[in-house]
């Protein structure tokens, strides 16, 4: 790797039991095979004050107004952007378990008037912006399969089948510039495959020579 060359942003998104979890340990571990300097972060990142009041909130633990734990979800985001940034300039390639793209899609899929997918997208305006983002899709039927989900807030089937449309909203507005869309519905090895094929793309690529993007 040439030393003028930046790291990547890459995040993996999709719904719960995608195994998204599964591919990012992956993605990280075949990209240092490859000689690449990598760091591995995920959201929420529930070490932080911020992460741990998330956590409460998605255990049920404690209650927060949609609009307040959006922000925080957030906020969470905000308060690493500068690691984010630093890490990349440095030439280190940094892979996300979830994004603000999870974020947008989440708390608009609770549906209220005054939670819109455009509102929900506002405060992640400015943050770094990924070169790619790897959604594993799953259909509801599969990812029910899977074992079924956890006690968390928005493990529900109602939840996730709206969360999986407005995925698919985003995709349709300028974020979508920035997603793969990748069936996870196949085998482990042979979706790994298919992400680490997109991912030495974007290794490869003449945009890591330019500026890290952010958000508009
Ligand atoms: N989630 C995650 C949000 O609602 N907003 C966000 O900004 C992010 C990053 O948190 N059901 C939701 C999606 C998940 C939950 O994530 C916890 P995980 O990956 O299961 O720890
Ligand atoms: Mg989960």
């Amino acid at each position: 790797m040439s030393t003028h060359r930046r790291g990547a942003l890459i995040v993996i998104e999709g719904l719960d039991r995608a195994g998204k979890s599964t591919q990012h340990a992956r993605v990280c571990q075949n990209l240092r095979n490859q000689g690449h300097r990598v760091k591995s972060m995920r959201f929420p990142d529930r070490t932080t004050p911020i992460g741990e009041s998330i956590g409460a909130y998605l255990r049920g633990e404690s209650q927060q107004e949609d609009h307040v734990i959006h922000l925080l979800f957030s906020a969470n985001r905000w308060e690493a952007a500068a690691s984010i940034r630093t890490a990349i300039e440095d030439g280190t390639t940094v892979v996300i378990d979830r994004y603000y793209y999870s974020g947008i899609v989440y708390s608009a899929a609770k549906g209220r008037d005054d939670l819109s997918l455009r509102w929900a997208r506002e405060p992640e305006v400015g943050l770094p912006r990924p070169d790619l983002c790897l959604f594993l899709d799953v259909s509801p039927e599969v990812a029910a399969r899977r074992g079924g989900f956890g006690n968390e807030k928005y493990e529900t089937s109602v939840m996730q089948k709206r969360v999986r449309e407005l995925f698919y909203e985003l995709v349709q507005l300028r974020d979508g510039e920035d997603i793969e869309i990748v069936d996870a519905g196949r085998g482990i090895e042979v979706v790994e495959r298919d992400i680490m094929e997109k991912v030495v793309r974007l290794m490869a690529h003449t945009k890591l020579t330019r500026h890290l993007r952010i958000m508009l």
